[in-house]
């Protein structure tokens, strides 16, 4: 990691954004040079902190390409170690690096428009909510991808009677501080999303919706495979099973 010490609570920012920068490459400068500069604008005190973790041997070049984005700004937190996981994995080691009041997870590969963190972290002040998440309105992902999520979706409100809530999986995803303290996250895969939503209900945090756009991937095909989907029905009658204990 690029940061040294962790600073204290009275100088941790305001707004740490997490992105998520798995295999990535050279695109990734696509998301976090937009980004950065929506950062310096906002006037707040923030923090960038990029998650390449990479596995050994697999030749991922994203580390080296947001070190080097690193070098010449203080702000830019790099965490890229071994991967131990998943997509939760990563999402945990960045909320654990992250110093932030608010913290805003996106993903890297630009199928969120870069400028819905911002918005996601001033919806979140303004509201005062404790947990803000991504609602996709507008996808244009393809209709698989459609299809999946709106079962998903279905079967996942009918199990946890999360009413009021859709599109569990939608980034950004947003936390205070507070909010993330009270959590105790564990997935290292897809449901880490899940897992704030229904550790959210079950403290009674309060949950704010932004409806976004989410584009293509222009760089490759779904990666949710019907293994991650059996992956999911695994996951959700587990958390039913440990909640019912
Ligand atoms: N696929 C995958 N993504 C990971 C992993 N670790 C971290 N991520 C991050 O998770 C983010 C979301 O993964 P995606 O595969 O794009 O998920 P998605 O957009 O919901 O689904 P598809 O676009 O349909 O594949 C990416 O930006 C990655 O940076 C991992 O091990 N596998
Ligand atoms: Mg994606």
């Amino acid at each position: 990691m690029t940061g040294t010490t962790q600073p204290t609570d009275e100088r941790a920012p305001e707004l740490s954004v997490i992105v998520l920068c798995y295999r990535a490459g050279e695109s990734i400068l696509r998301v976090i040079e937009p980004l950065f500069g929506q950062l310096v604008a906002t006037g707040e005190t923030f923090e960038l902190v990029l998650v390449a973790n990479h596995w050994p041997g697999d030749g991922d070049s994203t580390p080296g390409y947001v070190t080097t984005f690193a070098w010449t700004r203080p702000e830019v937190r790099v965490v890229a170690g071994e991967k131990g996981g998943a997509m939760g994995w990563d999402m945990r080691s960045g909320l654990a690096a992250a110093t932030g009041r608010y913290l805003i997870v996106i993903d890297g590969d630009a199928q969120n428009p870069v400028s819905d963190a911002v918005k996601l972290y001033r919806e979140m002040r303004r509201t005062g909510a404790d947990v803000g998440k991504g609602r996709r309105v507008l996808r244009e992902d393809g209709l698989y991808r459609r299809v999946v999520s709106i079962g998903y979706n279905t079967l996942f409100r009918l199990l946890f009677r999360t009413r009021g809530l859709w599109d569990v999986n939608g980034k950004p995803k947003g936390l205070t501080r507070a909010a993330y303290k009270r959590m105790t996250l564990t997935s290292d895969d897809w449901f880490i999303d899940a897992e704030i939503v229904l550790a959210a209900r079950e403290l009674g945090l309060e949950i704010h919706e932004l409806p976004v756009r989410f584009l293509r991937n222009a760089e490759r095909a779904s990666l949710v495979r019907p293994s991650a989907i059996w992956e999911f029905l695994v996951n959700m009658s587990r958390y039913r099973r440990r909640g019912a204990r």
